[in-house]
């Protein structure tokens, strides 16, 4: 069973040689499907407008992924998209040559190597021209010829410092797309990547774009090659936590994540503290500094050598300490949070870490991300900002209203997961209903007495 990467855009491109060189490090290449078992090739595609990332890895034979990034997998033309969506999804034929034609090919050729094709997941961000524009004319190709396949994308979120005036745009139209045609989103917040490598440098308060990379890319190896070995199920582990069309959105992390090689976290620590310390470290989701996450489901993985000394036995410490910080939504049933547990040492011998916690969780905490990019791209668009890009490449008003719609629905239905809790006392949710339908306040004194218990 194997699954296709497709790189997109600087962004998506970067964050693949991060994921390459882990799953290098620690992956017997020719006995697992992420590569192929005669090439010794990573099962991946590279995708760009410029050349200038997606050449590095073959301009020294010194660079790590020399030997295990596949040339002829791999495509870009001679310039960017400018950031702008429209130029992306246009994809104009650059010397003859059309980037969404070239990797459907690729990415046919791919397919036809593996025994069992299983899927492809897109990697890329939501902000710039290509990974977003080029991404979703790709999303909707990919759905087209490949219907029952799993199609994923793992999306970088952009700083809310916005790096480009038409960020948001893009990433709405980019999001309308992903809703539409794949089966689930893994999503990463720069400015939360970014807080939680903060965490983990134990030495300074220094963290790069490289670092960012690096904990993007463990989480996502973590998720697809868990303990590392061959046919790891997880189109049925995103069944499981994308339970329906309407709740898409998954956030993951790995922890211990450590950038210095000299730390180490080893037997001294406990796996309870590795648990607490990994959901301090996973992203708060808060909106005017306060968290009220809910989670519509919850995976965990843990890693270790030590797994059958009485970890198992444990459980129930776990799924309580777990819960409480991914509280339920009311309609879940107990089983909305369940565990792996996978035998083996938990990371290379460099990073000296015997252990370690993965959690992805389908939470109502990608509200704040949502919210945030509506309302600044709504902003703009009233005011008639920018939109002259986008119409020069024929994306139109109505293309914006579109996105917005999909996206409001999307806000919508994960409100609706957050409002059915039910860890509010009956006089709470009474009281809220009274609120709701705006009863004269003398109408509601006259009620509110009878229901105290
Ligand atoms: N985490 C992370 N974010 C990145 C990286 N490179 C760019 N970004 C973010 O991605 C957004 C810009 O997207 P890029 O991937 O650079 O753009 P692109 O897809 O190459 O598109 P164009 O350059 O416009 O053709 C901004 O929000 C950047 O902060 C990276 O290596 N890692
Ligand atoms: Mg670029």
């Amino acid at each position: 069973m194997s699954t296709v990467f497709l790189h997109v855009g600087q962004c998506g491109n970067q964050i693949g040689h991060q994921f390459w060189k882990i799953l290098k490090d620690e992956i017997e290449i020719n006995n697992n499907t992420a590569f192929n078992r005669y090439t010794g090739l990573a099962r991946c595609i590279a995708i760009d407008s410029e050349p200038r990332v997606i050449e590095k890895p073959f301009n020294k034979s010194s660079h790590p992924l020399n030997s295990v990034l596949n040339r002829d997998r791999s495509i870009s033309t001679s310039s960017g998209r400018g950031n702008n969506w429209a130029l992306g999804y246009l994809d104009a034929p650059e010397n003859g040559t059309k980037l969404s034609h070239a990797t459907m090919e690729m990415l046919r050729k791919e397919a036809e190597d593996c025994d069992y094709y299983r899927g492809t997941v897109l990697i890329h961000s939501l902000a710039g021209g290509t990974g977003s524009g080029l991404g979703s004319k790709l999303l909707e190709k990919i759905r087209d010829e490949y219907p029952i396949s799993f199609l994923l994308s793992a999306a970088v979120i952009p700083s809310e410092s916005a790096d480009t005036p038409l960020q948001d745009y893009n990433s709405c139209l980019s999001l309308s797309y992903m809703q539409d045609y794949t089966d689930g989103i893994i999503f990463f917040e720069n400015d939360e990547v970014l807080r939680q490598v903060l965490y983990s440098n134990k030495r300074g308060s220094n963290a790069s774009t490289h670092n960012i990379n690096e904990c993007i890319a463990y989480a996502l190896a973590n998720l697809f090659y868990p303990d590392r070995s061959n046919d790891f199920d997880w189109p049925s582990i995103m069944q499981d936590l994308v339970p329906s069309e309407d709740y898409k959105f998954i956030g993951a992390h790995s922890y211990p994540f450590i950038i210095d090689k000299q730390a180490s976290l080893s037997r001294e620590v406990s796996w309870m503290n590795i648990v607490e310390s990994g959901l301090k470290n996973f992203p708060k989701y808060e909106e005017n500094g306060q968290s009220s996450h809910q989670s519509i489901s919850v995976k965990c993985y843990m890693r270790g050598e030590d797994l059958h000394n009485g970890v198992e036995r444990q459980i129930k410490q776990f799924y309580n300490k777990i819960s409480s910080h991914f509280r339920p939504v009311s309609w879940v049933d107990k089983s909305y949070l369940n565990f792996s547990f996978l035998e083996g040492r938990a990371a290379n011998p460099i990073y000296k870490i015997d252990r370690s916690v993965t959690i992805a969780a389908n939470t109502t905490g990608i509200l704040t991300a949502l919210r945030r990019t509506i309302y600044n791209a709504k902003s703009k668009f009233r005011a008639g900002a920018y939109l002259h890009w986008y119409s020069k490449y024929n994306c139109e008003a109505e293309k914006f209203l579109e996105a917005f719609d999909k996206i409001d629905n999307i806000i919508g239905n994960y409100q609706s997961a957050l409002k059915h809790h039910t860890d509010k006392s009956p006089l709470q949710r009474f009281s809220d209903i009274l609120a709701e339908i705006s009863l004269p306040p003398d109408a509601v004194a006259a009620l509110t007495p009878r229901l105290t218990i």
